[in-house]
């Protein structure tokens, strides 16, 4: 090959090369001292299952507005292959430089991880963990889902106290979800304690009608249960739903404890059909821009930054005006 040849090839390498990565390099090149107009992130949604997600994608656009940095906002349909699929797109993305993720299962990311860090993209996992491949995000923005199991557990214990039968029924999230696992581990740990018996778990996906469903068909079967956990409101509004109709008073025959403290389960607890809900805060996006900006100024975070949480009751005296000064 002429010289003249070989010293072409070798200035068009060069420009592949610094093009290619130059718009990660150059975002990360204003690091440490990048501000959030250099922000440019990429969030993966789960989709728009209830309450709770609704709260939490609001909190993302709005957030990001309010810092004046550039959201690309990428809804899963609840569809792990849309998500999957999603993050690649965000991994050929030249303008994205952090990617923000709400897995939809714990499982299934091994490639794309490599991939993005092979591009040069920084991930940040949003509500959700998944299993492993630590080294491939820079943190865990959320909650601790066994710890509200247990929560849920010890309430439940509390209210079947001096109950001759303690059966409970669990209505579980979306099969392969991290809140789906750990709450129902955490659950069972303290409830145990107490003699409760979990007779029948089953998933309601996160969906009211679901979970009256699911309860509807348990109830044709028997009606002897104490108490009914459902892993998020929505999925135990469709158990009282369900419960109303089968001629059982919710929250008096059968005790309900949720999970989230959406606006729904503080208007079911004033009605008096829902006992307790266990907080899951869904506005997440501060702390989680907050990290994706730090990690793109080159600093190292916590694996985990957890979220701040909460229980209540429906026997709470003020709770009309916990309920009036709520968020979400
Ligand atoms: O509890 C449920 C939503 O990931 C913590 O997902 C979230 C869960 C939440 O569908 O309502």
């Amino acid at each position: 090959m002429s010289h003249l040849k070989k010293l072409v090839f070798l200035i068009i390498i060069a420009v592949i090369v610094l093009v290619g990565c130059s718009s990660a390099e150059e975002e990360a090149g204003c690091s440490p001292n990048c501000t959030y107009d250099d922000l440019v992130v990429g969030f993966l949604q789960t989709g728009s299952e209830g309450g709770w997600r609704a709260a939490n994608t609001a909190s993302f656009k709005e957030t990001a507005e309010q810092l004046g940095l550039t959201l690309k906002f990428y809804d899963s349909q609840n569809d792990l292959a849309k998500q999957v699929a999603g993050f690649q797109q965000f991994i050929e993305d030249p303008e994205v430089n952090v990617i923000v993720m709400s897995p939809l299962e714990v499982t299934g990311w091994d490639q794309v991880l490599e991939d993005a860090e092979t591009a040069g993209k920084i991930v940040v996992l949003s509500d959700r963990r998944i299993d492993g491949n630590e080294d491939k995000y820079v943190t865990f923005v959320g909650a601790d889902f066994v710890e509200e199991g247990r929560k849920a557990g010890t309430e439940m214990c509390k209210m079947l106290e001096g109950s001759e039968s303690k059966i409970v029924w669990e209505l579980q999230g979306n099969v392969g979800a991290a809140p789906a696992i750990d709450r129902g581990t955490g659950f069972r740990e303290t409830a145990e304690e107490c003699g409760i018996e979990v007779t029948k778990t089953q998933t309601a996906n996160w969906s009211i009608l679901e979970g009256k469903q699911v309860t509807e068909a348990w109830l044709k079967e028997t009606q002897d249960v104490q108490g009914i956990f459902g892993q998020n409101d929505e999925m135990a509004f469709g158990a009282i739903e369900a419960l109303r109709e089968a001629g059982l008073v919710p929250a008096e025959d059968v005790k309900i404890i949720s999970v989230d403290a959406t606006s729904g389960a503080f208007q079911a607890m004033l009605d008096g059909t829902l006992n307790v809900t266990v907080e899951c805060n869904p506005l997440l996006a501060p702390q989680v821009y907050e990290a994706s900006l730090a990690a793109l100024n080159g600093e190292t975070l916590p694996k985990w930054i957890p979220s701040e949480e909460s229980v209540f009751f429906m026997d709470d005296p003020n709770l009309q005006s916990i309920a009036d000064g709520r968020k979400y």
